[in-house]
């Protein structure tokens, strides 16, 4: 399988991070891709496909924040990480700021995402290796992976969050559809519900979007993932959300991944693109699942025995002892 990874994913390399009101180690470190690109087998770099694709998912205003935050932040005589600390909770609409703090909460969602010197630069070559990935698949080959870091499932059309600051996924399904494919599904498996996955398709009829995640009533990212969310006018019905409990082993996990592989086989897609994240693993820092490693390859076989051509794309994962492993059993069954 193709394996697509550039160095320059690890520039973007934040200290630390708002977690449960301490300042801790920032989790999603540039040793998570050492650790996979190090166990997985050989990498190639991707070609620059440029801007197009990122700009057919985000918008231009979010790009050139993302791209200018962090001189902006050392105008503003900031020394560190670009975080916010106010949000436009009510009311948010596309008001224009001279002020680095008021862009940083109206393109985010939350505090423990920062923006540090090269994340534009690592973020631009995490969503080249996307497309390359899509690119890949779309010129034959069965499948193809993207080890993207940072990961982008969190991130919407104009806002950042949850690590996240490009949706690569969303690059790529988008891409596909620009180069002819009428119709895509998108599997997310990351433990956290892919909220920005979630929102640039919600209308959309052609990408059928199903993850399963923990609860948002325990986990973050809490205001998305709930059952009840569908999408709505030509996507209605094309958002399925499965939450499961803390604690879930993998019985249940799979009886919930098999109602979610029916779902996307009646939908006929020409394509599967899968948010992979091993946060769902036993022992991840800051997860609750229970999964082991020898299920990642047990989900993999269920997922690729739809048989469609598929890309996956590295979304979360934070324990760097078994990050690498996992990601191996779970591609081995494509
Ligand atoms: N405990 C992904 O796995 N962390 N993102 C909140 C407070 C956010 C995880 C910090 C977790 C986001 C791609
Ligand atoms: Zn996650």
């Amino acid at each position: 399988m193709q394996i697509f990874f550039d160095d320059r994913q690890c520039l973007h390399n934040p200290a630390r991070e708002l977690h449960n009101g301490d300042w801790t180690d920032y989790y999603e470190s540039a040793d998570r891709a050492r650790k996979i690109a190090g166990t997985v087998g050989a990498a190639t770099a991707p070609a620059d496909f440029g801007e197009g694709p990122i700009a057919a998912v985000h918008a231009p205003e979010y790009l050139h924040f993302l791209k200018t935050a962090m001189t902006r932040w050392r105008e503003a005589g900031r020394s560190g990480d670009a975080i916010g600390y106010v949000w436009p909770i009510v009311r948010r609409r596309a008001l224009e700021f001279g002020r680095i703090d008021a862009e940083l909460g109206q393109y985010s969602m939350d505090a423990s995402t920062p923006i540090s010197d090269s994340t534009w630069e690592a973020a631009y070559w995490n969503a080249q290796c996307a497309v390359a990935a899509a690119h890949t698949v779309l010129s034959g080959e069965k499948s193809a992976f993207a080890l993207c870091r940072p990961p982008g499932h969190h991130a919407g059309r104009d806002y950042l969050g949850g690590y996240c600051y490009l949706n690569n996924v969303a690059i790529a399904a988008q891409h596909a559809l620009d180069q002819g494919r009428s119709r895509v599904a998108i599997l997310d498996v990351d433990y956290h519900h892919g909220n920005g996955t979630q929102d640039i398709f919600w209308r959309r009829g052609n990408v059928l979007f199903a993850s399963l995640h923990a609860d948002p009533r325990t986990d973050f990212p809490f205001y998305w993932g709930h059952a009840d969310e569908r999408g709505e006018g030509d996507g209605a019905g094309a958002t399925l959300n499965y939450p499961l409990p803390r604690g879930t082993t993998i019985e249940p996990y799979r009886s919930a991944l098999s109602q979610a592989l029916k779902k996307i086989e009646a939908s006929a897609p020409e394509l599967l693109l899968v948010s992979f994240g091993a946060d769902t693993f036993a022992l991840d820092p800051i997860s609750h699942f229970e999964l082991q490693r020898e299920d990642y390859a047990v989900i993999g076989r269920d997922i690729a025995a739809l048989g469609l051509p598929s890309v996956i794309v590295m979304e979360g994962g934070y324990d760097l002892d078994a990050l690498g492993d996992n990601t191996t059993e779970f591609l081995g069954a494509f």
